[in-house]
């Protein structure tokens, strides 16, 4: 038989049209897919609970897949191991307490199984607002990277959603719409964003799992973006912090759905 452009391009059209029909009403919409937003993700779907992802680029995994300095080993301590057994990324004990894992296989390996736990995954979509009721963010307004990239003037779309995690990393782009639109209403100690600090890994390390919360009614803050809200350090090409704060806002959603 021969194969017919027609049919392949309305394969796509309709096949995608599904997925997002079928997105835009969620019980969690994760904004950032890095290693924390991946793995929060995937916690969230294994659990049955309806989550989709959106990131800006055409490529899923954020910083991880450069390792450290394009460097493409990553470091992960013994906390984080069981996440490690969890998604089947290899390791190595390099000494004690530093294990480290291919970062490609650790990235392919999260995305591969979030997606197969049934997490939508949107990529080049760029979220650029939060849809709000009361005090409480129900909403995500989103909009194509492209888009944004050329400075087009085009109005965006909007998925419900009952809570939003902010997994942009250093970015922590959600945070800030909304510091921006409810000044001073952030629950961290200034009410603002604390900003992120400079490089010190055993320290961040654990802060990255206490700062992983929420941080504004219906929104929740992971990852590196959970430092920087709330004035944690950077920790540099160690992830663990990153996996245990996917983990870690996974459950306490669960338990509030
Ligand atoms: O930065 P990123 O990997 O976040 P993370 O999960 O992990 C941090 C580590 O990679 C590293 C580190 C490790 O120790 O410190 O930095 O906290 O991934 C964040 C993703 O969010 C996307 C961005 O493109 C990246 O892939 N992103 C940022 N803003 C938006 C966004 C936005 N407004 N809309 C959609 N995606």
């Amino acid at each position: 038989m021969e194969l017919n452009e027609v049919t392949i391009t309305k394969a796509i059209i309709e096949r995608y049209y599904a997925k997002v029909l079928d997105s835009l009403e969620n019980d969690v919409a994760i904004v950032g897919g890095g290693p924390s937003g991946l793995v929060a993700g995937y916690y969230l779907a294994k659990a049955g609970k309806r989550a989709v992802l959106f990131e800006r680029k055409l490529s899923i995994g954020g910083g991880m897949w450069g390792g450290g300095m394009m460097f493409n080993e990553i470091v992960v301590q013994n906390a984080a191991l069981p996440i490690l057994e969890e998604f089947g990324i290899h390791w190595h004990e390099y000494a004690e307490d530093y294990y480290t894992s291919d970062a490609i296989e650790a990235v392919a390996c999260l995305i591969s199984k979030a997606v197969q736990a049934g997490l939508k995954i949107f990529n080049c979509i760029t979220v650029e607002d939060i849809m709000m009721r009361a005090d409480e963010i129900v909403g995500l307004v989103i909009n194509w990277s492209p888009v944004e990239m050329a400075g087009l003037h085009v109005d965006p779309l909007t998925v419900r959603s009952s809570f939003i995690i902010d997994a942009t990393g250093h970015a922590t782009e959600v945070v800030k719409v909304v510091h921006k639109k409810v000044p001073g209403e952030l629950r961290t100690p200034r009410g603002d964003i604390e900003g992120e600090k400079s490089m010190w890994a055993d320290k961040a390390e654990t802060l990255t799992l206490d700062n992983t919360r929420e941080v504004f009614p219906g929104l929740y803050v992971a990852g590196m973006a959970a430092n920087a809200t709330f004035g944690g350090p950077r920790m540099g090409p160690i992830f663990g912090g990153m996996l245990l704060s996917g983990q870690k806002v996974a459950n306490e959603i669960i338990e509030r759905l």
